[in-house]
């Protein structure tokens, strides 16, 4: 076909190809979400059934996209690992990025009511989206350990934060004054001598985040067939493997969960 005279715009397109060979990470962060939870009343530090909800939204994201191995998120973001072998879109950086972030915006807004049944979405909610290349696995893995570590670090502090104000009956800027300065330790105490609270023992989803992996799982269900010399039908067991995602609240942090699940970053991802 003969191009037109227009055809030279396509030289302004800037070629963004993820350099092979490297993780490429997707994150996405929900935008003014401070503002978000507080029209929509969520519970404070912690609302279960928002968390839920982007849980879900990522394993949208997971069935309908291409080779994403694993999937991590705390707070109102989530962090996609699209494996280093991956050539969809042509690794192009601009494809990854948006089509997971449209992925999962359009998926919150979808999902939303399953969640909150009884709260209506007051307006629509935006994400904004990155592209990280990480050339080794254990830089990967080194990300995925600040995200965990980061979940910790604001659970610790939100859950005390806001224990001292709801229980403690002090005033946000008290608990923010009380809390300036303090340990992780001096946290844990906070809560254990005034109340009455082992950190260790508050929710996994909360402490330590969600990991959402592919697994493969045995299925096995009846089948009724008819045999070519037989008269009537017969019911058989079938059995046949299925790739399913599975929802983990543990930690990634050291060797222990890579040792488990030493398929997520093989070749055969
Ligand atoms: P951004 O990302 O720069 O547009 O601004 P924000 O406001 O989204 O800030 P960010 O992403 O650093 O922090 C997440 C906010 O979302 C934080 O203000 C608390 C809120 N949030 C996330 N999960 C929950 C929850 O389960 N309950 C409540 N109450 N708030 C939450
Ligand atoms: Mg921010
Ligand atoms: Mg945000
Ligand atoms: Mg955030
Ligand atoms: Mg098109």
């Amino acid at each position: 076909m003969a191009k037109s005279k227009f055809e030279y715009v396509r030289n302004f397109e800037v070629q963004d190809t993820c350099l092979g060979n490297c993780w490429v990470v997707v994150r996405v962060d929900g935008r003014n979400f401070h503002r978000f939870a507080e029209q929509h009343n969520f519970t404070k530090p912690n609302d279960v059934r928002a968390l839920q909800l982007m849980n879900r939204c990522a394993q949208n994201v997971m069935e309908e996209l291409d080779a994403i191995c694993l999937a991590f998120g705390q707070s109102d973001e989530y962090s996609f690992v699209f494996h280093k072998k991956s050539n969809w879109y042509k690794r192009r950086a601009s494809k990854f990025m948006t089509h997971v972030v449209s992925q999962f915006a359009s998926s919150y807004v979808f999902y939303w009511k399953e969640y909150f049944p009884d709260v209506p979405i007051l307006y629509p909610p935006g994400f904004d989206g990155r592209v990280v290349l990480y050339p080794s696995e254990q830089n990967l893995k080194d990300y995925l350990n600040w995200r965990q570590a980061d979940c910790h670090i604001n659970n610790l502090y939100n859950t005390t934060f806001w224990s001292l104000v709801h229980k403690g009956g002090l005033t946000p800027v008290q608990a923010q004054i009380r809390l300036k300065g303090t340990l992780a330790a001096e946290k844990n105490e906070i809560l254990f001598s005034d109340f009455n609270i082992n950190y260790n023992n508050e929710p996994l989803l909360y402490r330590k985040g969600s990991v959402l992996i592919w697994q493969k799982v045995n299925e096995v269900s009846k089948k009724r067939i008819k045999l070519p010399n037989e008269a009537d039908e017969k019911e058989v067991e079938v059995s046949r493997w299925r790739n399913e995602i599975v929802e983990l609240h543990c930690d990634i942090i050291g060797d222990q969960f890579w040792e488990e699940h030493p398929s997520i970053l093989s070749d055969a991802c």
